[in-house]
């Protein structure tokens, strides 16, 4: 009863946040224009998968929810890594505004950068390649940022916002070039000291999951990040994807990933059914924050999950 009242009290000065509601009004309009710029550029859009016996395996510590349905083990979705595989069976090109539950730890809850359910537009683009993916990601920002500038110029001055139109091309940086220069911390570095979003490529083998293709030097993955400026930091992932049984089944033996968990999975890869796709996702919440210059992405949602902390 008391958690209840002490979670009630907070919710009401949240909704009625106006850097909230300006926030929200912004994020509409993000996810409008991006679905708008895909399916212009010929994407289908796909409805979310929320629970599966099959979700991405990720490449950090979460806590698991799992349940058991008729006897088959169902997980909530942290991402649809393998469903977007499967489709571009399907559709040559295809999206989804796809919630994932990702039960982070609390320690994360000060990042402004987490939380433990949040929504990406995840796409796929069968036969394509990660220079594809990087292109259409681009311009895809740049129509998302001009676009909201107008129609949200409000909002965006209410929150004092100083987003800039980016200038494409984007650099892009070795990640194993930027970790012997600037040590551990790189990532963090690069990203307070650039003033443009940016894109770190070539991640190696060890630092991802065992679906992004590996690249012919063995060590690193044909796979990118998205860095955005003024240290608002990563917003999003993605790659090519390893497509063949026998290269999948090394890259889950030298991961450790537990075969059993992903039988269904191997079976389409042993019948040859998977194609080569490249894609990616990256974080509403996460581009909201930074459209919008604001220090957590809780300010974006009226529901947040923050890791750690109570909210309905
Ligand atoms: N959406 C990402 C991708 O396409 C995967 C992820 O969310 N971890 O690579």
């Amino acid at each position: 009863m008391e958690k209840s009242k002490k979670i009630m009290k907070s919710i009401i000065p949240h909704l009625e946040d106006p850097v909230v509601k300006n926030a929200v009004k912004v994020k509409a309009r993000v996810i409008a224009y991006a679905t708008e710029f895909l399916r212009e550029q010929g994407f289908i859009e796909l409805l979310p998968t929320i629970v599966s016996p099959l979700t991405d395996p990720l490449n950090h510590e979460v806590f698991n929810v799992r349940f058991n349905y008729y006897g088959t083990v169902y997980q909530l979705t942290q991402s649809m890594i393998f469903h977007k595989q499967l489709a571009v069976t399907a559709f040559e090109r295809i999206f989804i505004v796809s919630p994932n539950i990702r039960l982070e730890t609390e320690e994360k809850k000060d990042s402004g950068r987490h939380l433990f359910e949040f929504t990406q537009i995840d796409l796929e683009m069968k036969g394509a390649k990660r220079e594809d993916v990087m292109d259409l990601i681009e311009r895809l920002l740049l129509y998302v940022i001009s676009g909201v500038k107008q129609k949200c110029r409000e909002e965006l001055e209410c929150l004092g916002s100083s987003v800039k139109i980016p200038t494409m091309p984007f650099k892009k940086v070795r990640y194993l070039d930027a970790l012997q220069t600037y040590g551990k911390d790189f990532e963090k570095i690069l990203s307070e000291k650039s003033t443009e979003p940016f894109w770190l490529i070539d991640i190696p083998i060890e630092g991802r999951e065992f679906y992004d293709k590996l690249s012919v030097d063995g060590r690193t993955l044909l796979d990118m990040d998205l860095i955005l400026p003024q240290g608002y930091g990563e917003v999003l992932s993605g790659g090519e994807r390893e497509h063949e049984y026998e290269q999948i089944l090394k890259r889950m033996e030298y991961k450790g990933t537990s075969l059993e968990d992903f039988k269904w999975y191997l079976q389409i890869a042993e019948d040859e059914r998977l194609v080569p796709s490249a894609g990616c996702g990256f974080g509403v919440e996460r581009l909201t924050r930074y459209i919008c210059s604001l220090p957590h992405v809780s300010l974006t949602r009226l529901f947040p999950k923050v890791p750690g902390m109570d909210w309905i």
